[in-house]
């Protein structure tokens, strides 16, 4: 039977520029597409732009433009930037398009006449930028909980999908099939959303208030709730109902979202799919929110990260290697780019990069131009051999359960056996003495099979680098290059014309290389600690202190005994005394961690801790911009 897979984004809004979110998204449909194409499945994978509803009229007046021209400006941008990532989406739905619009009629007629839509009243909460109603009991203090903006509140006559008559079969078909919503935690979440009674969904706009939406087949008073719009372009991209690519793909289908949509595709989309007679999908795969430097990503933060910023500072195959191994598949996650300019510098200069650069070398200095013939395998090469097999069944268990990450760790972990291979077999050594010639060939071929591997397995991730890998090792058929040619090992081609190429990934200098020149000693920004809980950090108790009385602590030099005011009068002794004398520090309003075991430094009690973090000069305190109360919690 023919393999085939079926992969999804959202489609974005029109209503802001593409940014490191969405990428991150379709870079992921992207890598599982290409992961798919090479097992050899048929692919189909769509993506596109969600452009009706209040949100982006509100957009297009801002910008002093019709919606239409709005949504068209702004389409674009998404649909002209994949390609510059190397998404290879097979197609792009906008909800604009006169099939989709087509689709959606179609679908809502179904429905209609299926008699799950009714006409009623609706009192809500609404939240413009989530484009839903909201009950009273889900804001918070009066907010909208993703937005933190105060919702209108609407009263209109509307029509409604009977989703409540649905909630049942729901559960059942959640619980029935435990992979329906994954990561667990998501299927928990949507779980809980059904443990209350489901209210209908009101599915229309009166034009009276907006006309910029697909109209309503049984009334043209009424234009159609953007949601219900735009969730049936997962059907729309592969040509419901008749078209060939329907049957085929979409009982295979899975979506890929973030957590923010996972109400309207975890129960509205089953609900209104099994209304309209269509089956569920297979998954929805949910993952967890990029923030920046720990803080949520906005547009009025002035901290949204452009994807093509990255790409064109950094390079396209790094941005995506990072996106991917910095995220866990279901968890936030947040961007850094002292933390991405690390993983170019360790994980691709260093162990991958050298990795190509060395082994080129040493094949061409010592086998000629081609892939040498393996003579005799030794009992030591086992172990590569092992860990490549190993690589390529962990790979693929990775990504049967979304573990992407966990996929390029297993990638490298080869990688580092094959340095090491490297390092222990010493070629340079055996190439000293003609009586190790048969071996030395057998360990250049050995190390050339170890990158055609990893070139392979990288494939979907940086497919641009694999592909110089593969130009370095002379393979140019795609038989060289898939999923099913590394097993056995020994699928590179003897007499393959080798061709040395440019380092593959330049390291990048960090500020503290670019400063030594002009004598200043940074140390190199340290990598992000792994990510904590709430809970987790909330156990530490961070307080504002004044610092009441200091002095050297005898025979130190670096030492200060200074007593703080928190709650009351306490000791800490602190490693200030090089940059800070008593007489400068005495006075200063600082930050604490106050619940600290208690330690001795030079037999001195100390209960606490200052923050203060390095600069060119020395260490210097952390300080406030306005004066705060002592004892005052920080948070
Ligand atoms: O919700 N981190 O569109 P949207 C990770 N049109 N992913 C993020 C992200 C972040 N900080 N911010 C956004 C819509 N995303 C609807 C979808 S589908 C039928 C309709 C990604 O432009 C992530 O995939 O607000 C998220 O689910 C999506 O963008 C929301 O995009």
């Amino acid at each position: 039977m023919e393999h085939t897979f079926y992969i999804t984004t959202p489609i974005y809004y029109v209503n802001a520029s593409p940014h490191i979110g969405h990428a991150y998204t379709t870079i992921v449909a992207d890598v599982l597409a290409r992961y798919h194409r090479l097992r050899g499945f048929r692919t189909f994978f769509s993506t596109g732009t969600d452009e009706h509803g209040d949100k982006i009229v509100e957009a297009a007046q801002k910008a002093g433009v019709t919606p239409q021209a709005y949504a068209d400006q702004i389409s674009a941008q998404f649909r002209a930037l994949w390609p510059e990532l190397a998404v290879t989406n097979d197609v792009f739905v906008r909800t604009t398009d006169p099939n989709h619009v087509e689709t959606v009629r179609r679908i809502l007629q179904k429905v209609h006449e299926g008699g799950d839509i009714y006409f009623g009243q609706y009192e809500g909460f609404y939240c413009v930028g989530c484009e839903r109603f909201y009950m009273e009991k889900e804001l918070v203090g009066g907010r909208c909980p993703q937005h933190e903006t105060v919702p209108e509140h609407r009263k209109e006559s509307n029509y409604f999908f009977r989703m409540s008559r649905y909630q049942e079969w729901l559960i059942r078909h959640i619980s029935e099939h435990p992979d329906f919503i994954r990561p667990e935690r998501y299927r928990n979440e949507a779980l809980a959303f059904l443990r209350d009674p489901l209210e209908d969904l009101c599915i229309s706009r009166p034009k009276s208030r907006l006309t910029w939406g697909i109209t309503l087949p049984f009334d043209e008073n009424y234009v159609t709730y953007v949601w219900f719009d735009a969730l049936i372009n997962y059907v729309t991209a592969i040509g419901y109902p008749e078209g060939e690519n329907f049957r085929t793909f979409w009982p295979v289908a899975e979506h890929l979202i973030a957590k923010d949509i996972l109400k309207p595709h975890g129960i509205y989309w089953p609900t209104m799919l099994k209304a309209a007679g269509i089956e569920p999908y297979r998954n929805l795969n949910v993952h967890g929110y990029w923030n920046i430097d720990q803080s949520k990503m906005s547009k009025s933060l002035g901290n949204v990260i452009r994807p093509l910023d990255l790409k064109d500072k950094y390079g396209l195959d790094p941005f995506r290697y990072f996106l991917l191994r910095d995220m866990v598949f279901g968890l936030d996650s947040s961007f850094s780019e002292e933390a991405f300019i690390q993983r170019i510098n360790s994980d691709l200069a260093n162990d991958l990069g050298n990795l190509v650069s060395r082994t080129m070398a040493m094949a061409v200095k010592y086998a000629g131009d081609c892939v040498p013939e393996p003579v005799e395998t030794a009992e030591e090469d086992g172990l590569l051999r092992e860990t490549a097999a190993l690589t390529v069944t962990e790979v693929e268990t990775c990504f049967s359960e979304l573990a992407l990450h966990k996929a390029l760790i297993a990638i490298w972990d080869f990688i580092n056996v094959t340095n090491k291979y490297i390092v222990e077999r010493e070629p340079w050594v055996l190439a000293k003495d003609p009586v190790n010639r048969d071996r030395l060939k057998t360990i250049l071929y050995n190390l050339l099979e170890a990158l055609r591997i990893t070139a392979v397995l990288i494939t979907p991730f940086m497919p641009g680098s694999a592909a110089k890998i593969f130009e370095q090792l002379g393979i140019a058929d795609a038989a060289g290059q898939n999923l099913e040619s590394l097993q056995p090992w020994g699928g590179l081609k003897a007499g393959n014309e080798l061709k040395r190429g440019e380092p593959l990934f330049p390291r990048v200098e960090t500020r503290a290389e670019t400063a030594k020149p002009e004598g200043i000693t940074v140390e190199a920004q340290p990598s992000i600690k792994p990510e904590i809980s709430h809970e987790e950090f909330e156990k530490v108790d961070l307080r504002v202190a004044k610092v009441l009385a200091a002095e050297r602590v005898p025979k130190s030099k670096k030492l200060l005994k200074l007593t703080v005011e928190i709650d009351g009068e306490r000791q800490i002794v602190a490693g200030m005394g090089v940059d800070y004398s008593p007489e400068a520090i005495v006075g200063k309003t600082i930050v604490v961690v106050a619940n600290l075991k208690p330690a001795k430094l030079m037999g001195i009690e100390s209960r606490g801790m200052l923050l203060a973090t390095d600069t060119s000069e020395g260490l210097t305190l952390l300080g406030f911009d306005r004066p705060p109360k002592t004892g005052a919690k920080i948070h």
